[in-house]
């Protein structure tokens, strides 16, 4: 196929043949493959992250794990693989250091809303045995500080009054689920960024069968769906014009969906499935019975950092991680809150070396090879900010111990909601959904510190469980330093 307007072929099964070969291919018979694996959401992150273990594992040789892929926002990335025969390829760099390589494991790829009664079917499957989840944070439509269902998401709202019709991530996966066989086991496996992500999904799914499909309810506690936590890494920023030109020289072919992406990656998986699942281990996964000290240290410091960096960087007008990390006012702050404000509050698993661990994050934030952008990891901060931060500092409150640079971040963030503008007064976008109640408070405070009272009351981010007076006062403070002097007074502020 050749793109009329940019007279450059597009990747598919026939043209991929003229790839480089330094390209690596699937190492399989592709007409092979058999469905066994359904995936929700069809983002970069899957495309780079699991898509890849289960490459490995039909390298191997074991071809029942193909993916049928689903996508329930927006039709492009269904239609993008559908055009590329479902081909995308990845590159793996970091400095001058790059590796590219042609992804073959998905076998389909859903627009939800259009395909429904295929994706019902394909869920209901019995050759079918895992259901995996990158839906973000957001598509669980859950309450981030409680991990409760949010009631007042519109797309849940809407599926419990038309369960048959679903249009969330917990309506289609009910309705999947109810079409099973009992006799059926199948293992859902959550793949987001979000503490216990397993029973969180589990407790989720929970509250929505018993308003919308009680029939639901007993296979939810039968031992037949098994839902184990996972910790995923990787860092893949979402892919730019620039990003896919490159591709495009380095391929000779128009790819669409090409992913640049670091060449770390991690995935630690619960080993509590009903039923039978890809030997991932093969491809470098870690199976284990606990995988919370895991996900703690990773969302801890990785998310972390990475959400300090990027609201610090936002306003101080860096685009991207490594251009803030090379901005020695941030880089300072940020090895700080890893290093001196996280990393101590983290149960570190058994025989691991947590501080190289976080210098191992501060060279992949460097990696000049990804303009992975700021406001990319700035989106979200209501979902984000209440996993990543919160539950850090209240700990650190509670001994005593006081973590200013965090605090400060915090102040970053709330500053950001309530100007959306940066330092220099350009704006800045908020891509946050859930924001607008906590940004309409903030906007209402006719002070600073009727600001941080009312940001520190607003439970669906903070909780309900009081904060110290003595934290509001300090992002007060924080917030009107912010004003008068931006983020240079902000860190400055701070002891060395
Ligand atoms: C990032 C994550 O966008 C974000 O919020 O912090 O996507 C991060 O890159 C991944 O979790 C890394 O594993």
């Amino acid at each position: 196929m050749v793109d009329a307007e940019t007279n450059v072929t597009r990747l598919t099964n026939s043209s991929a043949a003229r790839l480089p070969a330094s390209v690596r291919r699937p190492a399989y018979d592709r007409a092979a493959v058999r469905p066994g694996i359904v995936h929700l959401g069809l983002g970069a992150f899957h495309r780079a992250h699991q898509a890849l273990y289960t490459e490995q594992v039909l390298a191997g040789g074991d071809l029942r794990w193909g993916i049928v892929g689903v996508h329930l926002r927006g039709r492009r990335l269904a239609d993008a693989l559908a055009a590329q025969d479902h081909l995308y390829t990845i590159t793996e760099q970091h400095a001058e250091q790059s590796d590219s390589r042609l992804v073959g494991a998905i076998q389909a790829a859903l627009f939800a809303p259009e395909a429904l009664e295929k994706v019902l079917g394909a869920i209901a499957d019995p050759q079918v045995h895992v259901v995996t989840s990158t839906v973000t944070e957001k598509g669980y439509s859950l309450l981030p500080a409680t991990g409760e269902l949010d009631l007042s998401d519109a797309d849940l709202a809407h599926d419990l009054q038309q369960p048959q019709a679903p249009r969330s991530t917990l309506g289609v996966l009910a309705a999947g689920l109810l079409r099973r066989d009992p006799g059926a086991p199948l293992t859902v496996v959550c793949c987001d960024n979000m503490a216990a992500n397993g029973p969180t999904l589990r407790r989720l799914l929970g509250a929505y069968a018993e308003r919308a499909c009680p029939a639901l309810l007993p296979r939810l506690s039968d031992g037949s769906i098994a839902f184990p936590s996972t910790m995923v890494d990787r860092i893949v920023p979402a892919a730019t014009e620039a990003s896919l030109a490159a591709a495009e020289a380095r391929l000779g072919l128009r790819d669409e969906l090409a992913i640049a992406c670091e060449p770390f990656t991690q995935w630690v998986i619960e080993n509590a499935f009903a039923g039978p699942r890809p030997a991932w281990e093969q491809a470098g996964a870690l199976f284990t019975s606990d995988v919370r000290p895991f996900q703690e240290m990773k969302l801890r410091l990785l998310n972390g950092s990475h959400s300090a960096i990027a609201y610090l960087g936002q306003l101080r007008g860096r685009e991207t991680v490594a251009g803030a990390m090379a901005d020695p006012v941030i880089r300072h702050a940020v090895r700080a809150i890893l290093f001196d404000e996280l990393l101590p509050t983290v149960a570190v698993p058994a025989g691991f070396d947590v501080r190289a661990y976080g210098e191992q994050l501060i060279h992949r934030f460097d990696n000049p090879a990804l303009a992975h952008r700021t406001a990319q990891i700035a989106m979200d901060g209501t979902q984000k900010v209440a996993v990543r931060w919160l539950p850090a500092l209240r700990e650190r409150l509670a001994q005593g111990r006081p973590a200013p640079r965090l605090e400060r971040a915090l102040a970053a963030w709330l500053h950001t909601l309530r100007q959306a503008q940066g330092d220099a007064g350009q704006p800045l976008a908020l891509g946050d959904p859930g924001a607008p109640p906590l940004v309409a408070l903030l906007r209402a405070a006719a002070s600073t510190r009727a600001a941080a009272d009312a940001a520190l009351g607003y439970a669906p981010v903070f909780g309900t469980a009081p904060w110290p007076a003595c934290l509001a006062a300090r992002l007060a403070a924080h917030l009107d330093t912010l004003a008068a002097q931006g983020t240079d007074g902000l860190l400055a502020s701070v002891a060395a």
